[in-house]
C-alpha cells in the first residue's frame, strides 16, 4: 500500500464530528455509503469558496471529447494529465498559486502531504451537463473532490457487479474523499443539474506510475 493509502487508512478516525464516513453494510439492512467514502460539509468558507472562483473564471478550460463524443462538461489539468486514448497520465503545466491553500487544507483531511496530491483538475459543469458512471483511471489512487457554487447528487453502484444505487447529496463548499472500497469496487456518476458547478479534484499517483513518470 502507498504511504498515502496507509495513512488514509489508519488516520480515519481523527475527524470532525461533521464528517460521513462510509462503513459498508455488513452489520446493516439500511442503504449505507460504501466503505471508504468521506464526507465533510462546509469544508470551504463562503469567502474561500468565492477567491477560489474569482481565480477560475481566469483559467482556461478545454473540452473534453471521448470516444467521438464531446461532453457538456469541460476542464483543466494540473501536474498530470489523463491522456483517455492512450490510458496515460502525462505530466502537464504547475498547479497555480491559487489551488495552493486548498491543496494543503485537502491533503491534511486526507492525512496526507500535499506533495503527494500530484494531479489536480478542475471541471466545469454547466446546466445540463453529467459525468457519467466510471472508476477513476487506475494510475491514481485517493481522490479528493471539493464543490463549488451548486449542490450536486453523487451517486455510487457496485463495479462489474449488480447492486442498489447509492446517492449522496455533495454541498457546495464541501469536501469528499473515495479510497478503499468506493474507490475501486464501487462506480460513481453525477446526474445534470439546473445550475453551474465547479468542482476541484486532487489524486494521488499509485507506486507503480510514480516510477513511470520519474
Ligand atoms: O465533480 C465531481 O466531484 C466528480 C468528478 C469525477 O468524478 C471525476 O473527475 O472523475
Amino acid at each position: 500500500m502507498s504511504s498515502a493509502g496507509r495513512h488514509a487508512a489508519t488516520c480515519r478516525f481523527k475527524l470532525q464530528s461533521n464528517t460521513v464516513v462510509g462503513q459498508g453494510n455488513l452489520f446493516s439492512t439500511e442503504p449505507v455509503l460504501p466503505e471508504g467514502f468521506v464526507y465533510q460539509p462546509n469544508f470551504l468558507s463562503s469567502k474561500e469558496e468565492a477567491d477560489l472562483l474569482r481565480n477560475i473564471e481566469h483559467e482556461t478550460f478545454d473540452a473534453f471529447d471521448f470516444q467521438g463524443y464531446r461532453a457538456k462538461r469541460r476542464r483543466v489539468e494540473y501536474g498530470l494529465e489523463y491522456d483517455f486514448s492512450r490510458r496515460r497520465a502525462n505530466p502537464t503545466k504547475p498547479l497555480p498559486q491559487f489551488l495552493f491553500a486548498v491543496r494543503q487544507r485537502a491533503a491534511e483531511f486526507a492525512h496526507i502531504a500535499a506533495d503527494e496530491l500530484a494531479e489536480g483538475l478542475i471541471l466545469e459543469y454547466p446546466p445540463g451537463a453529467p459525468i457519467g458512471w466510471h472508476r477513476d483511471a487506475p494510475q491514481f489512487g485517493i481522490v479528493i473532490g471539493i464543490s463549488l457554487l451548486a449542490a450536486a447528487r453523487m451517486r455510487f453502484k457496485p463495479y462489474n457487479k449488480p447492486g442498489k444505487i447509492i446517492s449522496v447529496k455533495l454541498q457546495p463548499r464541501s469536501i469528499y474523499m473515495l479510497q478503499g472500497a468506493v474507490r475501486w469496487q464501487w462506480q460513481h456518476s453525477i446526474p445534470a443539474q439546473d445550475s453551474l458547478r465547479y468542482s476541484i479534484t486532487f489524486r494521488t499517483l499509485r507506486e507503480k506510475q510514480q516510477k513511470q513518470i520519474a
